[in-house]
């Protein structure tokens, strides 16, 4: 048995007669689309959830890096390699501007490094799975980032507002990245059949894991009623894993590729495809630990968080030495 979620009555958001008046005064800012800011007051929970969620997002951006990191040294021409490196930086970029908006909650950067570190917190799935081939790049951008497009552009409209501004750069920047995979697709696509076959097999091991980097089904979703109530969410995961399904299948066909599920189709009364049935036991076993590369992405965080301790001790003692300078030219 693999379902790892059970909600509980205590996952249920509870109604505006339930609360007290500090709590119904904020869920009505809230409904009436009111942004709250980080001095605003909040409910525990809420607070909790940002920083949960937000974290989370940070971390997948830096743990994100690696797998793409790894071909940087072998893209195939000059001009891709640049791309990948400013991609690859970008992620970075999204990394901190995330790290920033959780620290305006009252937790601080070192706390959340910790909690990665640690094994504490949990990344997206989809960053444990290896990058095999170039193809795989190519993969990444159009799947990965148009699935992570898909989750966060809603997330521009989230009810806190540092996290909802962080939201508009990160997403002009993701699709910026899902043009450039699937431009590597279509080059792979129009060229020899070996390169052609590439394309497809990336397809065939990137396409399930997208799928999942949405979450459990509504179903199993523990956090998704208390979220959107409190529009920290705006989907549900399956709303938006069905739009990812119904934009990507005509990509994957404008590229002669074949998506790898024999249950795919149409549903004309519906307006969108109809999917075979995802392997959640995989998804679970990932985000337990026991992904294809979780041990190895972590070890390269923390290798990277050591060899760094030096530089982050120079820091500390330059700021140490202002300060003490500031001081003697005050006294
Ligand atoms: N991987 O109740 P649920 C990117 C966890 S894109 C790992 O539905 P929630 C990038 C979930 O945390 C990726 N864990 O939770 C792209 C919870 O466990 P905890 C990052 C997952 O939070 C390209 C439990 O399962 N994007 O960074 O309501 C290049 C129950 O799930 C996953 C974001 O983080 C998963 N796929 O919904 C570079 C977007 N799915 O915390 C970088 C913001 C679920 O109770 N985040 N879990 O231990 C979200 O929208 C939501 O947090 C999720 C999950 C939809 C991901």
């Amino acid at each position: 048995m693999y379902a790892q979620m059970v909600k509980t009555e205590a996952d249920r958001p509870r109604t505006l007669e339930e609360m007290d008046p500090q709590e119904r005064a904020f869920q009505e800012r809230i409904d009436a689309g009111i942004k709250i800011e980080p001095k605003d007051w909040m409910p525990e929970g809420y607070r909790k959830t940002l920083i949960r969620q937000i974290s989370q997002h940070a971390h997948s951006e830096i743990v994100g890096q690696l797998p793409e990191g790894n071909w940087i040294t072998r893209a195939p021409t000059l001009e891709r390699k640049a791309i990948l490196l400013a991609k690859v930086q970008d992620e970075a970029g999204h990394g901190l501007y995330l790290y920033c908006a959780a620290e305006t909650l009252g937790v601080s950067r070192d706390q959340l490094t910790e909690q990665l570190l640690s094994g504490k917190a949990k990344y997206s799935s989809i960053f444990n799975y290896p990058t095999l081939t170039w193809a795989d790049i190519g993969a990444i951008g159009w799947l990965v980032d148009g699935a992570a497009i898909m989750n966060q552009v809603p997330l521009q409209r989230c009810s806190f507002g540092p996290y909802s501004r962080a939201m508009i750069r990160v997403c002009k920047e993701e699709s910026f990245h899902q043009r450039q995979g699937y431009d590597i697709m279509m080059k792979l696509c129009q060229g020899t059949p070996e390169q052609k076959a590439m394309a497809q097999d990336a397809l065939n091991r990137w396409w399930w894991p997208s799928l999942m980097m949405f979450g459990p089904s509504d179903a199993e979703s523990v956090h998704s009623a208390q979220s959107m109530a409190w529009k920290i969410k705006l989907n549900s995961n399956d709303e938006l894993r069905q739009k990812f399904v119904d934009q990507t299948v005509p990509q994957a066909e404008y590229l002669g590729l074949t998506v790898p599920d024999p249950d795919l189709k149409w549903n004309e009364d519906k307006g969108g495809y109809d999917y075979g049935e995802i392997d959640w036991a995989e998804f679970f076993e990932v985000i337990k630990g026991n992904g294809p590369c979780n041990r190895e992405r972590m070890a390269a965080r923390v290798k990277a968080h050591e060899d760094g301790a030096w530089f982050r001790e120079g820091l500390m003692a330059h700021a140490e030495k202002q300060a003490e300078r500031r001081r003697n030219a005050a006294a």
